[in-house]
């Protein structure tokens, strides 16, 4: 059986360490992408000769040519800039919209079946354009946010706790900014809701606020530690279990930036809700019943992604 082909359309600080990851996992063999000559094919290079040593068979070709993308079972969008201190995410649509549409061209023309997983901030904005510029089914074309927004929840909630991280659940809902949802009551140790550890005393209110606030800052708390860019580990490792989830077929449950078409009230908009991934892409979209608080909270994340939706068909009409 050939090996499956993986396409990493951006080879910055992620689009690296995806690289890496996909060798360490052993998912394929990788096409690094940029339009700076000579990083894909360094960082493919560099870690082509790491594989001898690890014990692991993929190949790595680096490229600044479309061509190389052609047939890719999977493409993992990380192209564009990332943000700096005092910057939103918000503050990219101008630059990564036309990255976008560059990128959805390339797709268009190279790969147009491959399941598409796009990174490149304002994510629930970008990830919509790129749908519309790649022609990609819908079903078969997600945003990477939720996954990095729920670990970031579970890392601090294992600390917190002194549990392994393992055995903490989180769920992470809405669009990419600072007023995602965090869903604490269906998120759990070992399977029991959060709310309940605060009435156990493993926790206290206060403090599991903070833990949600914190979760909602947590790609800006590493940008402001990081000066030069944003968080790249850890989007890397969500974006490859998403991956992992196509290419083997285990139809995880997983909150990802997934086209609605009327699911939660919305419309024609990519945002975080769970959703099943196994070898046809979305093969599942989870309704959960909200509370009423937990509505507003989301209503007020999909007005977000509304408006830089309606951003970006103001800079391309062409997308209106
Ligand atoms: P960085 O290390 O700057 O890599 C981006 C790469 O894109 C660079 O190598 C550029 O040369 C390349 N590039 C720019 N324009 C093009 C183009 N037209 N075609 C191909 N390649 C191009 O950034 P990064 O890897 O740290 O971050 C990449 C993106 O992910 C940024 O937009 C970040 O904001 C975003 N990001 C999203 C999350 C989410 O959770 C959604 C988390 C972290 C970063």
């Amino acid at each position: 059986m050939a090996r499956k082909k993986i396409a990493l359309i951006g080879a910055g600080q992620i689009g690296g360490t995806l690289a890496h990851l996909v060798g360490l996992k052993e998912l394929g063999d990788v096409v690094l992408f940029d339009i700076a000559e000579g990083i894909p094919q360094g960082k493919g290079l560099d870690i082509a000769e790491s594989a001898p040593v690890d014990g692991f068979d993929a190949k790595y070709k680096g490229a600044n040519d479309y061509a190389a993308i052609e047939g890719a079972d999977v493409i993992i969008v990380t192209a564009g800039v990332p943000r700096k201190p005092g910057m939103s995410r918000d503050d990219l649509i101008g630059i990564n919209l036309k990255v976008m549409e560059a990128v959805g061209g390339g797709i268009k023309q190279y790969a147009p079946n491959a399941f598409v997983i796009c990174i490149t901030n304002p994510l629930d904005a970008m990830v919509w354009a790129l749908q519309k510029f790649s022609g990609v089914r819908p079903e078969k074309i997600v945003g990477m946010a939720g996954v990095l927004d729920s670990a970031r929840f579970r890392h601090f909630l294992a600390e917190e706790f002194n549990v392994s991280v393992e055995d903490v659940t989180a769920f992470v809902l809405g669009g990419h900014g600072d007023d995602m949802v965090p869903l604490v009551r269906y998120s759990t140790v070992a399977g029991i809701p959060l709310p309940d550890l605060v009435k156990m005393g493993w926790t206290s209110q206060e403090k599991l606020d903070a833990m949600v606030e914190r979760t909602r800052k947590g790609g800006g708390e590493i940008v402001n530690l990081l000066k030069t860019g944003s968080a790249f580990y850890a989007p890397a490792a969500s974006a490859i279990a998403m991956a992992e989830s196509y290419l083997k077929d285990k139809k995880r449950v997983l909150p990802c930036a997934a086209y609605l078409t009327g699911q939660y009230g919305v419309k024609d908009m990519f945002v975080g809700v769970p959703i099943v991934i196994g070898e046809n892409g979305v093969e599942r979209i989870v309704e959960v019943e909200f509370s009423a608080e937990e509505k507003a909270m989301f209503e007020k994340s999909v007005a977000s992604v509304q408006g830089l939706v309606d951003a970006c068909k103001q800079i391309n009409p062409a997308l209106a």
